[in-house]
């Protein structure tokens, strides 16, 4: 594994020692999948466990750091300069389901700059991870967005809408309008971070999802970049900074997608 930087090493042992949890946890909810009591409880503290190893090793590294987590919210808040942002299990639908496709998420800010980030799929043991100005990589592999460039004949991501969500008609507006153009070239996995991943190793061309919070971006946010990709936010939620709507792609087809999404503001 080609890691240059301290932050991304210090990353990449925290995720390695919570995998082992992890794969042990997604064992135990292929079990419970097919028993009556069903896997319900067991995945949030699934996350809870993964979410504490994470925290216990990053914090280990640099106490004072400010920490962005799903579960247990912002810890060292006054540290605006050097931020942890950690999701356990990014993808916790296809882990209740026994989908392998989920994956630990976390990345380091610095002066509001992400400056690497690793998504990690313990299950199929894919690593992506980049490090600014560095390329992006899955495991021992350079990795580069695709080249198509024009939406007809590009495969597209996409998720949501959420189940508490207020702007569900939006949604699957938004998603009929795209998938006129694409066809049936549209897939909803399940996992934005792997989303991002996929569109950074050319799995995916781009992909697109409202309501989405910024631990579930962050680390995919820049191996897109350096695998040579393009992401923006739109129509940004003012109230609340880590709540976000991305459009990620291989930059080719960047405009043509953003051009089909639909102008109205979230909640
Ligand atoms: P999660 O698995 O960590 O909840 C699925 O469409 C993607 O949206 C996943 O990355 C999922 O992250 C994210 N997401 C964020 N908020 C969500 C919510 N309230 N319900 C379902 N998925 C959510
Ligand atoms: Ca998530």
């Amino acid at each position: 594994m080609r890691i240059n930087s301290p932050h991304m090493n210090i990353i990449y042992k925290a995720c390695m020692k919570a995998s082992k949890s992890l794969i042990r946890d997604f064992g135990e909810v292929e079990n419970l999948q097919v028993s009556s009591k069903g896997p319900g409880d067991f995945v949030s503290s699934a996350d809870k466990r993964t979410e504490k190893i994470l925290i216990e090793e990053l914090l280990r590294a640099h106490p004072d750091y400010c920490t962005i987590t799903e579960e247990s919210g912002v810890l060292n808040k006054e540290n605006k300069e050097r931020k942890w942002i950690v999701d356990p299990i990014d993808g916790t639908m296809n882990f209740l389901n026994g989908i392998p496709h989920f994956a630990m998420s976390v990345a380091f800010e610095e002066k509001n700059e992400i400056v690497c980030g690793m998504v990690f799929n313990p299950i199929t043991k894919e690593i992506f991870f980049a490090e600014k100005g560095n390329g992006a990589f899955l495991n021992n592999t350079r990795i580069r967005v695709s080249k198509k460039n024009d939406l007809k004949s590009s495969l597209i991501a996409t998720g949501g809408p959420k189940k508490n969500s207020k702007i569900k008609n939006l949604i699957f507006d938004e998603y009929i309008k795209i998938s006129n153009i694409l066809d049936t070239s549209i897939r909803k996995y399940g996992s934005a971070a792997l989303e991002l991943a996929s569109v950074a190793c050319g799995r995916l061309d781009g992909y697109w999802q409202r309501e989405l919070n910024y631990w579930d971006v962050a680390a995919g946010i820049i191996i897109l970049k350096e695998a040579g990709g393009y992401c923006n936010f739109f129509q940004e939620n003012n109230k609340n900074p880590l709540k976000c709507n991305i459009i990620a792609s291989n930059s080719l087809i960047h405009k043509e997608l953003e051009s089909h999404t639909l102008k109205k503001n979230i909640e």
